[in-house]
């Protein structure tokens, strides 16, 4: 099934129809986007990282879940696929897709789908629309880059901090400096590192476009990230698609921080939902590299409004003081297509 999630879209695959043996289901998922090529002509992949997304989806063994979800990265140019980060925007169509293929029984009205997120081992909850037993997808909610209204799917996630890295603050510190620039290592669901846009001589509103072109910015960008990886306790992320860099500064339109990410060499049309998340949890902490750009009051839960190139994503954090307990977000979702695919 192809399906958009949030502001990402890609194919929905139950684990059963796919090889068991990795490299064998790896070759067959690439091929089917059409990479190695960076305009993935020869198939379904929309050329960019956010339309070059694959879900895969499972009956879950755990009791306090209804499926697993593993989600897999397929660079468009290079081929490489990877499953080191998990993607909250497609996620909000694992709801959807759980329930049209009958791993979760409808119920009349509302539906949870519980999900066991494979990649960061943590947990989600997906609120779906079911009126009459059948997933809805027309609605009246809206986020930001995506056209139009559709049905609301509300996502709350647990043990997302320090899901990947161990710890919220990996490093300890609420600040490092890599490369003589004050950064903040973060992980709230996505490894990510925070850097003020004024470091790099940005003023943070920049398009993405003209940010990919600055002279010389991505090479110092990936010079940081290589190292932070290694300070998050990611390892060498050549390879990998963690930790994300975003570039922040003082919001504009009346949000509590502004975004550009890198994710982590293209830079996003809008912001991922779990570096949205831990974009929002670094704002917590007073002494982060959001000091002077962020300015709220800390209540419980916390709504944190993170603006990005196409608008703004809201982040509801629930805080014990020193962590993040819950984060709630909103999210929308639709079935594109349900079909067979000819790799
Ligand atoms: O951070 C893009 C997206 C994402 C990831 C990326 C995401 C998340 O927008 O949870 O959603 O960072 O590669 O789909």
């Amino acid at each position: 099934m192809w399906m958009r999630g949030g502001t990402s879209k890609g194919g929905f695959f139950l684990a059963s129809d796919l090889p068991a043996d990795i490299e064998a289901r790896n070759k067959l998922l690439v091929s089917i986007m059409g990479s190695p090529d960076m305009r993935q002509i020869d198939g379904m992949g929309g050329a960019h990282p956010l339309t070059s997304k694959i879900a895969v989806v499972s009956p879950s063994e755990r009791e306090d879940c209804d499926v697993d979800y593993l989600f897999l990265q397929v660079q468009p140019d290079t081929g490489s696929i990877s499953d080191s980060q998990n993607c909250g925007n497609m996620l909000a169509a694992v709801g959807p897709f759980a329930v049209e293929r009958g791993l979760v029984p409808a119920k009349d009205g509302e539906t949870v789908v519980r999900v066991y997120m494979v990649n960061s081992d943590s947990q989600a909850d997906l609120l779906v629309q079911t009126p009459d037993g059948r997933v809805k997808y027309d609605g009246d909610a809206k986020i930001d880059g995506v056209p139009g209204t559709h049905a609301a799917i509300i996502q709350n996630y647990y043990g997302t901090a320090g899901a990947q890295c161990g710890a919220l603050l990996p490093s300890g510190h609420e600040v490092d400096v890599i490369d003589d620039v004050e950064v903040t290592l973060i992980d709230n669901g996505m490894p990510s590192v925070m850097l003020r846009a004024s470091d790099f001589g940005l003023s943070g509103y920049e398009e993405p476009k003209a940010i990919e072109e600055t002279p010389g910015l991505k090479d110092r960008i990936e010079s940081i990230r290589l190292k932070a990886g290694e300070m998050m306790g990611l390892g060498d992320v050549t390879d990998k698609t963690i930790p994300k860099m975003c570039l922040i500064s003082e919001p504009q339109n009346g949000g509590i921080i502004n975004t550009r990410t890198f994710i982590p060499h293209r830079v996003h049309e809008a912001v991922g939902v779990l570096a949205a998340a831990s974009d929002a949890a670094a704002c917590m902490f007073l002494n982060s590299v959001a000091k002077g750009l962020a300015e709220f009051e800390q209540v419980n839960p916390c709504r944190v409004d993170v603006e990005h190139p196409t608008g703004m994503m809201t982040v509801e954090l629930e805080w014990d003081g020193e962590t993040v307990i819950r984060t709630g977000l909103l999210r929308t979702a639709r079935k594109l297509m349900d079909g067979v695919v000819f790799p």
